[in-house]
């Protein structure tokens, strides 16, 4: 880790500094506003010191043209003592940024940054609620650099903020149909017993019942008796047709024999990430229909690498959007933001329970930025 300090006129300046010379993912460490000139402290004009630190492997700073240092000449008494003195001063700097630093470090939990007080307390709870540290960085540094410092005394102001940028991260593109003739072909994927068929029962009921559209069902989950009668008994009550696909052609005809339908959902069987085999088969199912969207069903409660190693994995499919399920059994949301602002995939819809279809919402980046703001009650 390199660590430097940048002095300027302003905080904006001396953030640009800290970018040019250190790059977008340097960390602020200390800011400090002092005065300079003016005699015993006083009728001086302020200045901006930024400690920044970078991980040295991320992006060395860039060579500095106008940084050459002129020869001392040592012969002159006079310059060597202005020399020394402000190797003295520099030294004494340090020294006090140093023990400033340790006081942070002993003041610190799980986190491995100082930030102002304010910033530190919100990244302490983006860190809580299992955002992903290096993403949680970003935000606050984002955050830094939109607040004038004279704000950042003010919680709910900083608290705004990052509720602004974590909205940015957000998108969401649920099922509309924008013309009246508009035709959908969703197939959800996604690994075992997230909960795709109990969302395509809710979104068959959504769209059936209270939108009035036109639906048929389509399973290609055959490996198990059950799995067809669960979707079976959905579509009964529902009152729509539902085809069962042994093969991608039965797929194809399945989607011919309701081409007049507005929606039609296809369930498919929890493929592991890790069974090439079993994606090989899925694929082979859905490459035939162009016309099928395919959204990717994630749980909630996934640990995050696990949710990067399904997404990497079933990213051999063109997955357009995201679902999000079970999120009535989690209070940390930090895998959403993760994950979204990793892929930069929107989300159609997170699902909050098994009560079919009550339990599906388009998602509100407003909710899930409050949420995330909100300190763990763990
Ligand atoms: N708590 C909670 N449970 C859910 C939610 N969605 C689904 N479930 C439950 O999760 C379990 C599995 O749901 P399924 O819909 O069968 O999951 P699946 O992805 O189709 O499973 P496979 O077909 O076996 O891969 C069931 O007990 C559902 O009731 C949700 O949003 N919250
Ligand atoms: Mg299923």
């Amino acid at each position: 880790m390199k660590i430097r300090r940048f002095v300027a006129n302003n905080m904006q300046e001396a953030l640009a500094k800290v970018k040019s010379v250190m790059g977008n993912d340097a960390i602020i460490l200390q800011t400090r506003r002092f005065r300079e000139g003016g005699l015993l402290g006083l009728f001086g004009h302020y200045m901006v010191e930024v400690t920044a630190a970078v991980d040295e492997e991320v992006r060395p700073p860039k060579p500095q043209a106008n940084l050459s240092v002129p020869p001392v000449n040592t012969a002159s008494a006079a310059s060597k003592t202005g020399v020394e003195m402000d190797v003295k001063k520099e030294i004494n700097e340090l020294k006090a940024l140093l023990g400033e630093m340790l006081d942070g470090l002993e003041n610190r939990t799980a986190t491995a940054v100082t930030y102002p007080k304010n910033f530190q307390r919100i990244y302490k709870i983006l860190i809580e609620n299992e955002v992903e540290e290096k993403l949680a960085r970003k935000i606050i540094s984002d955050a830094l650099e939109s607040i004038t410092p004279s704000l950042w005394q003010d919680y709910d102001e900083v608290s705004r903020t990052v509720a602004k940028l974590i909205v940015e991260h957000i998108r969401t593109r649920p099922i509309v149909f924008k013309k009246g003739d508009e035709k959908k072909r969703i197939a959800l994927v996604g690994p075992t017993g997230v909960g795709k068929t109990t969302t395509i029962a809710k979104l068959a009921a959504i769209f059936a019942i209270l939108e009035k559209k036109r639906v048929a069902l389509a399973t290609v989950d055959t490996y198990r008796i059950a799995a067809v009668d669960q979707l079976k008994t959905y579509a009964d009550i529902i009152s729509v047709p539902l085809e069962v696909a042994y093969t991608p052609g039965e797929l194809g005809d399945a989607l011919k024999k309701h081409q007049d339908k507005d929606l039609i959902l296809i369930d498919t069987a929890g493929r592991s990430p890790l069974n090439e085999l079993q994606m090989t088969e899925l694929k082979s199912f859905l490459e035939p229909c162009s016309e099928v969207e395919i959204f990717l069903v994630l749980g909630a409660t996934t640990k995050y690498a696990d949710l990067m190693e399904t997404v990497m994995r079933f990213s051999q499919l063109p997955i357009k959007q995201l679902v999000f399920t079970k999120l009535d059994e989690t209070q940390h949301y930090g895998s959403i933001l993760n994950i979204v602002s990793k892929t930069r995939k929107a989300v159609a819809y997170i699902t909050t329970g098994q009560n079919v279809p009550d339990d599906i919402e388009v998602p509100d980046p407003d909710k899930i930025a409050k949420l995330l703001l909100q300190v763990s009650k763990r």
